[in-house]
């Protein structure tokens, strides 16, 4: 988080919290014209928000290092508290100003499974990690009534995995277009002193994006979004590391066009370094989470009995102790499935990482007909990466350790 700039969750660009844009309600003053939806260039260009929306406009000069909370239309004279960026124009959380919140991203490789898992992990956030942690999780979007912000195609996708036991064809860019990101916001309490509550809030913002796309050059957004955030969670496909395939069988239809997960982290870290300014000499200091997606593949290998295949206990904290051992494990593992190079290129290029095991369906699928296994979809240890990246920015607590 850098002094008094923070990151804009649709378009990644660093702004002014200060000097935030105002979006006109549409409702008109009396006697006045109403302002008229159009589509705005500059959104769709950066976050490929293609549906007309109300105007927005500079704020007006304050003293006020905050600015005003309220403004006028200049052209329709009405009020509006409605705040939105300075580059993109897109509407922002109600509090966002005030908010000096960090931006976690997710970023993965080709069919690694970030359209399951994004979709899954938001689902699991809305229920149950939720009342966990007593959080308020909410779609950015909710709080404007702008449905489009949201984006159908997490209810699409939400409706395919939970009620119709379907999987989708890969996220194709040219399908149409860019997608906006999605954006939710955790407000977690804080018992302060002398037993006040406050709130801290932090923004999650998901970019849904294929995976080639994300870790190019061309991608537009793909260098802003590594550049803003704070911390990312990695999403690498196990079935490509190179013993997996002598150890565990992978059907050719669950292998559409992938890529090794080494060749995916080169990029990332070649993309961080650029966007972060980080110095050959020096490692990348923003947490990363390195996530195994599809664990529910190396079921049989591990045995019943393995740790990895534990969960963790759960209360309003990150089980640290239980974090620890299962890097540990993973670390381990990569060993055995001949993939330790992985460990010694995180090792000398970042800080602070930590390995994961996930399973977004907590079975493996019938991956020739795209379907789920019967039993329905059953998170596995979904929650932890991002549990773990709240605990290292000190939004929710951690345990043992
Ligand atoms: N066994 C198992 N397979 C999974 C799981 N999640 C995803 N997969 C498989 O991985 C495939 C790709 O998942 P997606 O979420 O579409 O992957 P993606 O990273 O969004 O792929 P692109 O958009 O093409 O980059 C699915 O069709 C499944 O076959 C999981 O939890 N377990
Ligand atoms: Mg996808
Ligand atoms: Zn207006
Ligand atoms: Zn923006």
């Amino acid at each position: 988080m850098l002094g008094s700039t923070v990151a804009c969750p649709y378009c990644y660009n660093r702004i002014n919290p200060g000097k935030l844009h105002f979006q006109c309600t549409g409702r008109a003053a009396p006697g006045r014209d109403r302002c008229v939806k159009s589509v705005d260039q500059d959104r769709q260009r950066l976050t490929g928000y293609a549906a007309p929306a109300w105007p927005t406009f500079p704020p007006p000069e304050s003293r006020n290092p905050l600015g005003q909370r309220v403004a006028q239309c200049p052209d329709c004279g009405v009020d509006t508290g409605v705040r939105a960026c300075p580059v993109c124009h897109t509407p922002l959380p109600a509090n966002f100003a005030e908010s000096r919140s960090p931006l976690i991203g997710m970023v993965g490789g080709k069919n690694s499974g970030k359209t399951v898992y994004t979709t899954v992990l938001v689902h699991e956030l809305r229920h149950n990690v939720r009342r966990r942690f007593a959080a308020d999780v909410s779609f950015a979007g909710d709080q404007q009534g702008d449905a489009g912000s949201l984006g159908n195609w997490l209810k699409l996708y939400e409706r395919s995995l939970f009620d119709q036991n379907m999987l989708f064809e890969s996220t194709a860019a040219a399908r149409d277009g860019l997608k906006v990101p999605l954006v939710l916001q955790w407000r977690q309490p804080k018992r302060g002193k002398l037993g006040r509550t406050t709130h801290s809030t932090t923004t999650l913002s998901f970019y849904d994006a294929p995976g080639e796309d994300m870790t190019t050059q061309e991608f537009v957004n793909g260098q802003a979004y590594l550049g803003s955030a704070d911390g990312l969670i990695v999403l690498l496909d196990p079935f490509e590391l190179p013993g997996a395939h002598d150890r565990i069988a992978v059907p050719d239809a669950a292998r559409r066009e992938t890529e090794p997960p080494l060749t995916v982290l080169n990029r990332i870290t070649e993309m961080l370094r650029l966007t972060h300014g980080v110095k050959a000499s020096k490692r990348i200091t923003i947490p990363i989470a390195v996530v195994f997606s599809k664990i529910d593949a190396f079921y049989k290998m591990l045995g019943d009995d393995h740790p990895l295949l534990t969960k963790p206990q759960a209360g309003a904290f990150y089980n640290e102790t239980a974090g620890q051992d299962t890097d540990e494990h993973i670390r381990a593992l990569l060993t055995d499935l001949d993939a330790d190079d992985i460990d010694s290129h995180l090792r000398s290029h970042y800080k602070q990482f930590r390995y994961f095991a996930v399973s977004s369906l907590g079975a493996e699928p019938d991956y020739r007909k795209q379907q789920v296994d019967a039993g329905g979809v059953r998170p596995f240890r979904v929650d932890e990466p991002l549990l773990w990246l709240l605990g290292m920015f000190k939004i929710i607590e951690r345990s043992g350790g």
